[in-house]
């Protein structure tokens, strides 16, 4: 049987400058989203990639006297290598400067043009020559001679350009009736509020095409024009899907399961994506989430972490699972959050160092030197053993759940809630004490013990891959069955295998100066 399908993107950075701290933590959650379906068994498409066209390009590039390529080719190789130290699992990395992209862009153009929904227009604002930037009357002041001036301190002129505009007043009442069809079509709620109000003030149409410049997608058939930013940007997650080819193999992944985005541009994939989609024929995703954003709390995080944004630093200073961890648990998905050297040390070495870590070491290592270093027996099972294990393959319902309405943080916490409890368990259960007045019991306890270690270590794979991937090997869970699936008796652990050395797989943060913290 075929198995079921799921695409999900994150937006697409612009490369004008290095990566920081909110594309990563972008790429760590969808990475979460990504790897919870591949675990549940689903055919997963997860793309990345960079926007790298467009005025912001240009607009650094002629700062530091470069091409706008040049600048793309020195910066997006920054971006993907943050996805492998994030240990992203994206199967796709996409650049708007591909050729399949500009096949795709120049595709979707014709067939929304072939609907009637591209006409000739002119664009007029006030236009910075140096920036090649329009801005509003709002965003420029008259400076003494005279001259007006935009938000760059770069003279502006009154400027009429031809352009091409997309009828996207034609849309308003399709994409009214989109979000009350379907009410999961953006999340979360707040946004989708503010969306649906937003849309029923009427939208105007889009000018989607520049002459003043030519780095971009070329227009067909018109090439002094090149596409304007989003119908060039959106496109991306159409490309990576094989389009304009329905028979590419790739085009199965199509529509999107979730389009994970930051909440500024929201607008744009929950308007102008949709309205374009209908327009060319093309099936709509299904889920736009658009996150919230991450701010430093403004303390200063380490002596050692000088620029705390840089993810790179982050990583290499905390540990990766620590910022992954830290991020997806701390802050509500979809809502603001802040990061502090504080908070960070506090959560990981509570929930990880603590709580996971020392359990699993503390029962590993009892079964090292009780239990001849192999699976103990399972002996029979007391109530308390039943409900801990029951406990766990019903956390992997909670966080089903969840994660299908992308609250990352409430299946983890879920399946943290089980780690507390297996704790108060172990200590409960006093192990240590039944090795003499009981020592079959023992062995009970431990093997529960090591069993739900076990289902924590599945469910924690999508989260913290590189330290659930320890703990399983730990257990000597065989990598073909560390699937959803296996969460139950059926993959449980069998008395009598043997298990490797025991290895600590959470360090405890301790400062610099080696003073413990928190
Ligand atoms: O917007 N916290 O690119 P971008 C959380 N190219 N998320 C943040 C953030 C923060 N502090 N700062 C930015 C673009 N983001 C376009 C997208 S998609 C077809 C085109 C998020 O590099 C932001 O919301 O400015 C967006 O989702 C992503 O990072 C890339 O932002």
């Amino acid at each position: 049987m075929a198995r079921e399908k799921f695409y999900i993107t994150t937006a697409i950075s612009y490369p004008n400058g290095s990566p920081h701290i909110g594309h990563a933590y972008e790429l760590i959650a969808t990475d979460a989203l990504a790897r919870f379906q591949r675990c549940d068994g689903k055919d997963v498409l997860f793309l990345t990639g960079t926007d790298e066209h467009g005025i912001k390009m240009l607009q650094t590039a002629r700062k530091e006297g470069i091409s706008a390529r040049e600048l793309a080719d020195r910066n997006t190789p920054k971006f993907q290598r943050m996805a492998q130290a994030l240990n992203a699992s994206n199967d796709d990395f996409i650049r708007t400067t591909e050729e399949r992209h500009h096949i795709a862009s120049q595709a979707i153009w014709k067939a929304m043009a072939a609907r009637g929904d591209i006409y000739l227009g002119s664009y007029s604002g006030w236009y910075s020559v140096r920036d090649e930037a329009y801005y509003g009357e709002e965003e420029t002041r008259v400076g003494e001679e005279g001259v007006r001036y935009g938000p760059q301190g770069t003279p502006v002129e009154w400027v009429e350009e031809e352009s091409y505009f997309f009828k996207l007043s034609a849309y308003q009442d399709k994409l009214l009736a989109l979000y009350e069809t379907s009410p999961d079509f953006i999340g979360p709620a707040e946004r989708r509020n503010e969306i649906v109000s937003f849309v029923r003030q009427g939208l105007r149409d889009l000018s989607i095409s520049r002459t003043t410049f030519d780095w971009g997608v070329p227009v067909p058939g018109d090439e002094k024009h090149v596409m304007y930013v989003w119908v060039d940007a959106l496109t991306n997650y159409i490309t990576a899907a094989g389009y304009p080819d329905e028979k590419s193999e790739k085009w199965r992944y199509w529509p999107a399961d979730a389009h994970i985005i930051g909440k500024d541009i929201t607008r744009f994939h929950s308007i102008y994506w949709p309205a374009f989609l209908m327009s060319a024929g093309i099936d709509l995703p299904k889920r736009i989430f658009g996150h919230g954003f991450l701010f430093n709390r403004g303390e200063k995080m380490s002596k050692s972490v000088g620029n705390v944004i840089d993810p790179f630093a982050l990583v290499e200073h905390y540990g990766l699972d620590q910022v992954r961890y830290f991020l997806l648990r701390e802050v509500p998905f979809g809502q603001d959050g802040s990061y502090s050297h504080d908070a960070i040390v506090n959560r990981t070495n509570a929930d990880l160092a603590n709580d996971l870590g020392n359990l699993a070491q503390r029962s590993l290592s009892m079964i090292a030197k009780n239990c001849g270093g192999q699976v103990p027996a399972r002996g029979v099972p007391a109530e308390a053993d039943e409900k801990i294990l029951r406990q766990a393959l019903d956390a992997l319902a909670t966080a089903r759940q969840a994660m299908a309405r992308q609250a990352i943080h409430t299946a983890l916490a879920a399946v943290f809630e089980v780690v507390a409890e297996s704790n108060r368990y172990f200590a409960g259960q006093e192990p240590w004490a039944l090795k003499k007045t009981d020592p079959a019991r023992m062995e009970t306890v431990l093997y529960t013990t090591a069993e739900a270690i076990r289902r924590i270590a599945i469910l924690c794979q999508p989260f913290i891959p590189a330290s659930a991937a320890k703990l399983l090997d730990l257990l000597a869970v065989p990598a073909e069955k560390r699937q959803f699936t296996d969460i139950g008796m059926e993959g449980a652990l069998e008395p009598g295998a043997p298990l490797p050395p025991p290895q600590p797989v959470f360090p405890r943060y301790v400062a610099e100066d080696g003073a413990a913290e928190a």
